[in-house]
């Protein structure tokens, strides 16, 4: 394979910095973005005033607020967050169209083709985005995904680490064993047993030692801990399936209480199919009752859609065969999937679909400039969470 550059991006503690865009009094104070402390809340992102204190993601959010009980806990706003990605990949996409997005806030661009030095482009799109959004980001540039991903990692916050073709097995060897991708909890405590810690040690396994620790994973293991990495970066990634689901604080057996919560689900589906030109053949619905038992339900729709109506309708149906009057819901959970492109030849055949579309946009752009409650259905207004 030919020499390739690859830059992987990632922002630096995402949903709290676009909170400090928002109060830009919470710069340097430990706060984080999460889940309420009394119900089962977490932690989504931490500032890294919050991190000094030992907190992270995914910490319950009570347990954070006795590391540090001056924390500030701001709830969730995930429509201003995904609008402020879409801007960065924005950003991202006029550099090149080999572009990978792989999370809300993470992309890897190869840049290969590229005159200009990868170190060169990493700064100058990280000053872009700092000086028209105002949000950090920190960069990996490598010869490849794996070695690029953990190079950002180790920058952290706006950091550009650049790794030199042929250093890939130099730089990742003082890192510890879970930094490399595919090695989780189970994988580390194996390794940790065998006194492996760190990646260098890992490659330097003998191949039979790691045939019978890990079988055939193990040269894969072994390769990878030489920072080897073929894979290509896939243009226009496209997910299968997206979905949202809320563990209630209480379990709730009220039904206009969960009906207006899978509306609000079914809006927020379809303003992210409608930000990515995307559409959806399949609604999926997830109930989970206070013993955990947990039922999943899904239905093919006539035609694809992005509509929140539509989205709401048939995630109703699907609740309505499940859900008995009064049963309490610890979890529900509403999803789409087979996504596709935007099926535009519809419009010429369906012109209240025409409508209710161009009635979405505009509810967007609403958005987009006064933030996600500025336009709500009516019957969300009726009742709030008990
Ligand atoms: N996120 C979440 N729950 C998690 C992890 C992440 O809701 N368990 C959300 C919040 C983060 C965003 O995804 O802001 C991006 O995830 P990152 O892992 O990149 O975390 P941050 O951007 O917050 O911090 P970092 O500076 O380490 O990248
Ligand atoms: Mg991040």
């Amino acid at each position: 394979m030919a020499e390739r550059t690859i830059l992987h991006m990632d922002l630096d503690a995402f949903f709290c910095a676009v909170e400090e865009l928002r109060d830009p009094n919470l710069k340097g104070k430990p706060f984080v973005v999460g889940g309420s402390p009394q119900g089962r809340g977490v932690v989504s992102s931490a500032s890294y005033a919050a991190r000094k204190f030992g907190i992270h993601s995914a910490m319950p959010t009570a347990q954070a607020l006795r590391l540090c009980p001056t924390l500030t806990v701001i709830s969730a706003r995930h429509g201003d967050y995904a609008a402020w990605a879409k801007k960065v990949m924005d950003i991202l996409s006029d550099e090149t169209p080999l572009i990978e997005r792989i999370s809300i806030d993470e992309a890897f661009l190869d840049v290969s083709q590229v005159r200009e030095s990868g170190r060169q482009i990493a700064l100058r799109l990280q000053a872009e985005i700092r000086g028209r959004l105002g949000l950090p980001t920190s960069w990996g540039v490598a010869s490849n995904k794996l070695v690029a991903k953990i190079a950002t990692e180790v920058g952290k916050p706006e950091g550009c680490v650049v790794v030199p073709p042929g250093e890939e097995a130099a730089f990742l060897a003082p890192l510890p064993v879970q930094m490399l991708w595919g090695v989780g909890p189970k994988t580390q405590e194996k390794l940790r047993q065998a006194g492996i810690e760190t990646i260098g040690q890992l490659a330097g396994m003998p191949e039979r030692a790691l045939r019978s620790l890990f079988g055939s994973r193990g040269p894969e293991l072994a390769a990878r801990a030489r920072g080897e990495d073929e894979r290509p970066v896939v243009q226009h990634h496209r997910r299968k399936s997206m979905s949202v689901e809320r563990t209630f604080a209480r379990d709730q057996g009220d039904r206009e209480l969960l009906e207006s919560v899978l509306l609000s689900m079914a809006e927020e589906l379809g303003r992210r199919l409608r930000e990515r030109d995307m559409s959806a053949q399949v609604v999926r619905l997830k109930l989970r009752w206070p013993d955990f038992t947990t039922m999943t339900r899904q239905r093919r729709l006539a035609q694809p859609t992005d509509l929140d109506e539509e989205i709401f309708a048939a995630g109703l149906a699907l609740f309505e065969g499940l859900w008995r009057s009064g049963r309490k819901v610890r979890l529900i959970g509403l999803g789409v999937a087979e996504l596709g492109a935007f099926p535009r030849q519809l419009e010429l055949f369906d012109g209240t679909w025409q409508l209710e579309r161009r009635l979405m946009e505009a509810v967007d752009r609403i958005r987009d400039k006064y933030g996600e409650g500025a336009v709500r259905r009516a019957r969300l207004m009726r009742k709030k969470e008990g």
